[in-house]
């Protein structure tokens, strides 16, 4: 009898997968496909980190179930490589950044390997590799011809550590996402990507897909529509001036009782009285150091300031004060709003501190009131904002409108009916999201393949140019202009005008970190295309993908931008599905002993390296999806590793130990334990429920470790089913039980159940109810 030595079996297993190249995904073959996606690493210098194999554990463990269930499967893997900390280490080191990115890639790489995950590796590439960013390159000018890139001076974030300009997105509660530093606003030239023009199709399309439902509510909610009214109000002593603001709310016009302006708004200026203009000067360049988080956020104080200025509300033509104040911003609606302190949080903060008057137009609904503890009374005498819903009370005028005893849906439509009729407002719709700010002032990334002519403005670098690549420099700092360091290159920024010839100069931004995984899903099914993104025919065989799966922190950004980039490309006949992935689900990170977030500061990083060294790369996987349910967080416990680790050798030995004979009779109980597990496998890996089935594969081990010998099905059985989860041992034990050679398990078929050996359960019941034993 042969001892259990992990090492000898994963190497050679993993020896001959890549020999007889196992998981290569077969373009154009007959089998249905699949194409099972996870997130690619960034390849930092700390390797991998025991994050990173949960999910790719458990889409391995997808992919080789799929396999044996007879499909194709393409499982591909490679680098999101541009990032900031080769970037860092090169301004330290002055080591270039793709030599460092190139060993880390190796290193990575071999890490992967070691845990016997079945990526087609002839597919894998960085995002740094030239052939690669040429099609990033490529698409962007696609997006520039088509009006979707743009350049523009816009007030942006800028991290004052980083250097560089950031997404609106990539600023957390007011600091840098990527360093924590402090964000402030400045006024640059930047590329912009017009996300905004296919923010109905993203949200409405997400109908099409099977995401998870918390994932589908976080881009809708980052997408942000709101529907509503645009409503114009004279100001009182202009003929020719008036201000437009968005309301969700035009059902409570007759509760306005001042209207507010951003302070950017362009008639501040106009309008401010003379009496009032130092003090609203004074205001405006207070607001303008301030955050939109600082000047939106409910719990800090209201500021603001009178402009001496009245509106006149269309409904009733009554006069109302028009203040201005940060908490309207002047990125969203139209900058201005009509305020209803009566109904609405902030404009009742505001009027409270001003002393501005507060009028009741709704009545509010008792059972609510009564479940909010709110007294009626007090709302009604505007002591308290009722922000919820009711029957409009004190709402008619002599104009004509009337929707006294209205409720809010009803008042809504009739009232935006009347502002249309009158010509004084319309229906309107508003997005949360904004323009992609798209250019970075840092050295490692896609150089934007834009070049700048006096006489033709902004014109595309020829696409036979592709790649822009980038040049050589001295220094990787950014600088503190707001110019990348290609800047500096004088000979590389110097070029001529591809359409007259005149000298111009090129674009000295690069891309942000989000282009090159906006699209890499596309290029695994055709890597090495050196004319087109991917073959079309290619690309219909293998899209959509048919599962993705990556981190929680990912549903709003990279799969929002890449969802655009797939419309987008879909609209231009690039590829043939309009939404790039079927399904999407997310994996919990993997915390600290004892529930800290893992960190090299904290001391708690476990090494994925150590852990196969001494268990084993089964174990590790095994451990990775016992730690528990797969979408939540769970803590790292090395205790718990020496469980599974007991259950591989238990494995080992009731394969290796007892006599395996064919054709016996099974017994009712193995045959429940045996096809309840095989039936408990099937459906829960499909659902990514993967801690479970594996306290399922104990039992039933466990089982037929009670007997003399071990029916040969019943062996090939468990070792199919362990198979996805711990790929190398079930090679060895199937070539054990079946005495082949050089023949391996990954498509050998997943077994099939039979309802009719399940039903042990009905008899245990019936059995306790009669309270006799049969
Ligand atoms: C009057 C009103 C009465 C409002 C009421 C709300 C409740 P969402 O849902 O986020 O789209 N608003 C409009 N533009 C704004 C801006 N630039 N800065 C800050 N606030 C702004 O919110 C739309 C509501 O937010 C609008 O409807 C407006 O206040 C405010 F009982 O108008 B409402
Ligand atoms: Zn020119």
């Amino acid at each position: 009898m042969t001892q259990y030595d992990f090492k000898t079996i994963e190497a050679k297993w993993q020896a001959y997968w890549e020999k007889n190249k196992t998981f290569k995904a077969e373009d154009f073959s007959d089998k249905p496909k699949f194409y099972c996606l996870v997130e690619f690493p960034y390849p930092s210098g700390d390797g991998l980190h025991v994050g990173h194999p949960r999910s790719y554990t458990a889409l391995d463990i997808l992919a080789r179930k799929k396999r044996m269930e007879g499909y194709n499967v393409l499982f591909p893997m490679g680098f999101d490589s541009f990032g900031l900390p080769s970037e860092n280490f090169a301004i330290k080191t002055g080591i270039h950044p793709s030599i460092t990115t190139e060993k880390n890639v190796t290193r990575f790489t071999e890490q992967l390997k070691s845990l016997g995950f079945s990526f087609d590796w002839d597919r894998s590439f960085s995002t740094t590799d030239p052939d690669y960013y040429k099609w990033t390159q490529w698409i962007f000018i696609q997006l520039f011809k088509k009006g979707l890139a743009y350049k523009s001076k816009m007030p942006i974030n800028w991290c004052l550590s980083c250097k560089t300009g950031l997404a609106n997105e990539e600023v957390v509660d007011g600091r840098c996402e990527r360093c924590d530093g402090e964000v402030e606003k400045r006024q640059i030239s930047q590329w912009m990507l017009k996300i905004t023009e296919y923010a109905d199709k993203l949200l409405n399309d997400l109908e099409e897909v099977n995401y998870l439902d918390k994932i589908k509510l976080q881009q809708a909610n980052w997408i942000g529509r709101s529907e509503g009214a645009n409503v114009t109000f004279k100001i009182n002593g202009y003929n020719d001036s008036s201000i437009t603001v968005f309301t969700t709310r035009p059902d409570t016009l007759f509760g306005a009782t001042f209207m507010v302006l951003a302070p950017e708004h362009e008639l501040v200026n106009q309008i401010t009285t003379t009496e009032q203009s130092d003090a609203v000067t004074n205001y405006i360049n207070k607001a303008a150091k301030k955050s939109d988080l600082e000047r939106t956020e409910l719990s800090t104080d209201k500021t603001g300031v009178f402009s001496g200025a009245y509106a006149i509300n269309p409904i009733n033509d009554e006069n109302i004060p028009i203040w201005i104040a940060d908490y309207v911003l002047s990125t969203y609606g139209t900058g201005a709003i009509m305020a209803v302190p009566a109904h609405d949080e902030r404009d009742f903060e505001f009027a409270v501190k001003f002393d501005l008057p507060i009028r009741c137009i709704l009545d509010p609904e008792p059972n609510k009131a009564k479940s909010v503890k709110i007294n009626i009374d007090d709302v009604l005498e505007g002591k308290v904002c009722w922000t919820f819903d009711g029957i409009a009370i004190n709402s008619s005028s002599s104009k004509g409108l009337d929707i006294n005893g209205k409720k809010v849906v009803d008042a809504k439509k009739e009232t935006t009916q009347w502002l249309e009729q009158a010509g004084l407002g319309e229906t309107a719709v508003n997005f949360k999201l904004r323009d992609w700010v798209f250019s970075r002032q840092r050295y490692w990334g896609e150089p934007i393949p834009m070049i700048k002519c006096e006489d033709c403005g902004w014109v595309p670098v020829p696409e036979s140019d592709l790649p822009v690549l980038l040049p050589e420099v001295e220094r990787y700092e950014p600088t503190n202009t707001g110019e990348s360091p290609l800047a500096a290159m004088d000979e590389w920024v110097h070029t001529t005008c591809p359409d007259c010839g005149n000298p111009a100069h090129r674009e000295t931004d690069t891309m942000p970190n989000w282009a090159g995984s906006s699209w890499y899903y596309l290029r695994y099914i055709d890597p090495k295309n050196d004319k087109e993104i991917a073959n079309p025919e290619l690309l219909k065989y293998w899209m959509p993908v048919d599962w993705y799966n990556g981190g929680m922190e990912h549903t709003t950004l990279h799969l929002l931008y890449s969802r655009f980039w797939n419309k987008f490309l879909f609209d231009i006949d690039q590829v043939p599905t309009s939404e790039p992935y079927l399904k999407r689900t997310s994996h919990g990170m993997v915390l600290g002993e004892g529930g800290e977030k893992m960190s090299k500061s904290r001391g708690n990083v476990i090494n994925p390296d150590e852990v196969v060294d001494k268990h084993g790369a089964d174990v590790f996987r095994l451990y990775e999806m016992f730690i528990g349910p797969f979408d939540q967080s769970a803590a790292w416990d090395t205790k718990g590793i020496a469980g599974i680790d007991r259950f591989i050798h238990r494995l080992w030995r009731l394969i290796m130990e007892k006599p395996i004979v064919p054709n016996i009779e099974l017994n009712k109980e193995q045959l429940f334990v045996l096809h309840s597990t095989i039936k408990k496998l099937t459906s829960d890996i499909d659902s990514l429920s993967l801690n479970t089935p594996i306290s399922q594969l104990m039992i039933c081990v466990n089982e037929f470790m009670k007997y003399e010998i071990l029916e040969k099905n019943v062996a090939n059985t468990i070792i199919l089913l362990v198979a996805p989860f711990a790929p190398h041992i079930a090679e060895e034990l199937w070539s054990f039980v079946n005495q082949t050679v050089d023949e391996s398990i990954v498509f050998k078929p997943w077994p099939t159940f039979d309802e009719k050996y399940l039903n042990k359960d009905t008899i245990e019941i019936a059995v306790q109810v009669n309270g006799k034993v049969r």
